[in-house]
């Protein structure tokens, strides 16, 4: 369904009609036509055209380009040794949607480009980031380019492979990137960091909202857990004596579940799972799955880490499979900036909306730059709370109303 939007609701200061535009001619690289997918994986071809398509954007909105050594693309509008910046990512995870992190990019781009037509004079700079690699779908480690800027990205993250054992670095290498230059990437200079995002779940569609401001971001810790038990002949192995890796990895990942049914706040997914040999009539000898754990507060995310851990291998012991866990990635919560809460609030309500403040379950980049600047985030209403799926939505009129409320807190903060 083509982006478009009746002109009587078209605002008085953004181009509603370029932003819907550009979200649907990006949303076309990566797609799956049969799925209606999106599979933008960092270090591919797709989002290799993808950065081209931004960055014509970028340069239309009257921005320099430059790429960090990492692979941030980072966009530059007007001069002065402050910034304020704005930015998102354009990778997605496996059959993503088409708004998870290209929306506040591609906003944040139209926000530069009325500023540009208006020819409003500055008081700062302004950036939008295209972030490397958010999503973490190809290394299992993500958040890359947001952790490089805030100075959180370490040497030894760039060893991490994918499943053909390929490094980040030898990806960052094989793209043209430096990566031996991480301190250069480290910023000191940003004022204020405002990303806008869809909500991801179903807050706002309750409150009847188009949009809300984030008070915290939920950090994801990833654990990649191998139970490892006896291969054996599915016909010739009675059952007392089986050393089952995928049934034993079952009962675990149903204990896990158990446990968070009974906490509020918190959560834990199972979204990978390999079996070895996978064969139908061999028991399964091994078994790799990752569990993806969130909360507000980091207190609560290492203990239930704990207890995870003190149940999974309870399970291993009774069943005799032996139990290994290995710590992906992990990534600090974040609380927002109350002045930019104010910022937001105020130009939510000039749209006629009542200001709504809300905690993100999901991850962002703003998390990591939460370490070298204040943070603000605004949220886009999604329909039905889905997301990471092909039918994540945000409607044209939310899309419009958000990004105007952008225009004003930016204009408002480089005045
Ligand atoms: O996992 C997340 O919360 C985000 O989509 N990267
Ligand atoms: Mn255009
Ligand atoms: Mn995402
Ligand atoms: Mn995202």
């Amino acid at each position: 369904m083509p982006f478009s939007i009746s002109d009587e609701r078209v605002s008085a200061m953004i181009n509603a009609n370029r932003l819907l535009k550009h979200l649907q001619d990006l949303s076309q690289i990566g797609r799956n036509e049969l799925t209606g997918g999106i599979n933008r994986f960092s270090f591919t071809p797709e989002e290799k055209q993808a950065i081209e398509l931004v960055t014509s954007y970028m340069e239309e909105a009257g921005m320099t380009i430059k790429v960090d050594a990492v692979g941030n693309v980072i966009g530059t509008y007007g001069e002065g040794s402050e910034t304020i910046m704005l930015g998102s990512h354009i990778d997605t995870v496996p059959e993503g949607g088409k708004y998870d992190g290209a929306l506040g990019v591609l906003a944040a781009i139209e926000v530069v480009q009325t500023i540009h037509e208006q020819q409003l004079s500055l008081s700062k700079k302004i950036e939008v980031v295209a972030f490397k690699d958010e999503e973490g779908t190809r290394f299992g480690f993500g958040l890359i380019g947001s952790r490089a800027m805030a100075g959180l990205l370490a040497y030894e993250h760039l060893q991490k492979t994918d499943a053909s054992g390929i490094s980040i670095e030898e990806a960052m290498k094989q793209s043209q990137m430096s990566p031996l230059f991480l301190e250069k990437i480290k910023r000191n200079d940003i004022q204020a960091y405002l990303e806008m995002h869809i909500e991801q779940g179903r807050v706002l569609e309750n409150e009847n909202l188009p949009v809300g401001i984030v008070t915290g971001i939920a950090a994801p810790l990833w654990l990649e857990v191998t139970v490892t038990g006896v291969s054996e002949h599915a016909g010739a192995t009675p059952m007392p004596i089986r050393k089952d890796a995928l049934a034993a990895a079952s009962e675990m990942i149903l204990a896990i579940e158990q446990m968070f049914n009974d906490r509020s706040g918190s959560v834990a997914t199972v979204g990978k799972l390999n079996v070895e040999p996978n064969g139908v009539n061999v028991i399964p000898g091994r078994v790799t799955f990752t569990i993806d754990i969130r909360d507000i507060d980091e207190q609560i995310i290492s203990t239930l880490e704990s207890s995870i851990l003190r149940q999974m291998q309870k399970i291993a012991e009774r069943r005799k499979v032996s139990l290994k866990t290995k710590m992906l990635q992990r990534v600090k919560p974040a609380k927002t900036d109350p002045m930019l809460h104010q910022h937001l609030a105020i130009n939510i309500e000039k749209q006629g909306v009542r200001p709504y403040s809300l905690i993100s379950g999901a991850g962002h980049d703003a998390m990591n730059i939460a370490a070298v600047a204040p943070i603000g985030m605004l949220f886009v209403r999604s329909k039905d709370g889905i997301s990471h799926n092909p039918l994540e939505y945000s409607s044209d009129e939310d899309i419009v109303i958000a990004t105007n409320i952008l225009y004003d807190t930016v204009v408002g903060l480089t005045k």
